[in-house]
């Protein structure tokens, strides 16, 4: 066993280069703790967490009642597989039901197996309900999403990192320009088509939101030549555009849901898909299925981190603290030639920068957070997210754009 307490973040680092793969490349600070809305590197210094994990964190690091869950099943019973029944898992399913207003949950790991298992259920249905010719199905994705990295998953995606060099790619997809009802028309035009997956907000794309009433219009039309709406709102969801669904801030329900992330509050991966009988019952036994999916020790801790979504009155805070943030933010952008505008919606928020995609000064902006105590990346270069664990309070906010405020007044363009 190695003794990390004697090692520095400079030789932890060296470590992940030599004996990692090199998949990622990660802003250079190593984080050893974690507690509500804040962490601390391997050398003591506390920092603001504005990624929260990419909005798996929403609850906060290491919020105790999810902890607690997780303690007390993991000495009771943590896999059964699903060879066996279970004392938790239908409990579990009822809760889910319940809580998000749907006939049925299929419960899996990570998001892009909730993607994987949403489009798989969406071709079945195709085939089984909608009556279509075998292997006919398409399904409508949007340009600029990002739904995950497996093969099903990036074969939808523009994103040259993503893509290139992964090939061949999966039939059957169709892409359209997000936020464009007109192309959506088009592309329902086609009788094969089964389902229409997008992100209520796109993330990775920047945060880009789209029109007021577009998702709604979009899942009528669907609705209107028999396609499924499919929601993927594994970054979106559990309160973080300050409602429980992004969705809701339009009031109308997915065919399909996929969420991941926050279900579990970032303590295990733990992701789900949820719809009605009709749609989820043309999966018979066999047929799909995960060795983890819908484990005890998932179970529990989904339940109580739902719990303190709903007792803490997280969607609430996030939509409070959004207006607040996008205000502050706003009047930063007006007083900063740096910055060209801020968008999002509750605690799912970016800023561009003014400057090419190319440059480093969204990189080097996010270097100068962290030296001043708070962590956030850039996504397509010149855009930073900031999405905060949705505990933080009022005054910890205030805190927080203040840091930001005086990162950008002083930073210097190389
Ligand atoms: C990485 C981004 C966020 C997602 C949506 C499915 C998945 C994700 C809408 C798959 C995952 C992640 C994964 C992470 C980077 C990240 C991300 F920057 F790429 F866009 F969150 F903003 N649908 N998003 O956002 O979920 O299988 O990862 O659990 O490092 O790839 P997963």
């Amino acid at each position: 066993m190695i003794d990390q307490k004697v090692m520095s973040s400079q030789e932890l680092m060296a470590m992940e280069d030599k004996y990692g793969a090199h998949n990622y490349h990660p802003l250079e600070v190593v984080l050893a703790k974690g507690e509500g809305v804040h962490v601390w590197d391997v050398e003591g210094k506390k920092y603001y967490d504005f990624l929260s994990a990419y909005s798996a964190v929403n609850q906060g690091h290491c919020h105790p009642r999810i902890i607690n869950a997780l303690k007390e099943q993991a000495e009771i019973l943590t896999l059964t597989s699903r060879a066996f029944y279970n004392d938790s898992l239908g409990i579990y399913e009822k809760y889910m039901s319940e809580y998000f207003g749907y006939d049925k949950i299929l419960p899996i790991n990570t998001g892009v197996e909730a993607v994987e298992t949403a489009i798989k259920l969406c071709r079945k249905w195709a085939y089984e309900v909608k009556g279509l010719d075998t292997n006919q199905a398409r399904i409508i994705f949007a340009k600029g999403n990002f739904h995950g990295r497996t093969l099903g998953a990036i074969s939808a995606s523009m994103d040259p990192d993503a893509r290139k060099g992964f090939g061949p790619y999966v039939p059957g997809y169709d892409l359209i320009d997000y936020n464009d009802l007109d192309a959506l028309a088009r592309a329902l035009e086609d009788p094969n088509v089964a389902g229409f997956m997008v992100e209520p907000i796109q993330g990775e794309a920047g945060v880009y939101v789209p029109d007021d009433g577009y998702l709604k219009k979009a899942a009528e039309m669907c609705k209107a030549r028999n396609v499924l709406f499919i929601a993927d709102e594994v970054q979106t969801g559990i309160a973080r555009t300050g409602k429980l669904i992004c969705c809701d801030h339009e009031g109308f329900k997915p065919d399909i849901l996929v969420l991941g992330k926050a279900l579990s509050g970032g303590v295990l991966p733990v992701s789900a898909v949820l719809a009605r009988d009709e749609i989820m019952l043309t999966i018979k036994p066999g047929e799909h299925g995960s060795t983890f999916g819908g484990n005890p020790l998932a179970c529990k801790v989904a339940m109580a981190a739902l719990d303190v979504v709903k007792d803490e009155k997280l969607a609430e805070n996030a939509e409070r603290l959004g207006k607040i943030f996008r205000a502050r933010m706003g009047k930063l952008v007006d007083n900063s030639d740096l910055l060209t505008l801020v968008r999002g919606k509750g605690l799912l928020n970016a800023i561009v920068i003014n400057d090419t995609p190319e440059s480093k000064t969204a990189w080097n902006i996010c270097l100068s957070l962290r030296d001043n105590g708070l962590l956030a990346k850039p996504t397509h270069g010149n855009i930073i997210r900031f999405a905060p664990p949705l505990v933080m309070t009022e005054e910890q906010l205030n805190e927080c754009c203040e840091i930001i405020e005086k990162t950008i007044y002083e930073f210097k363009v190389d």
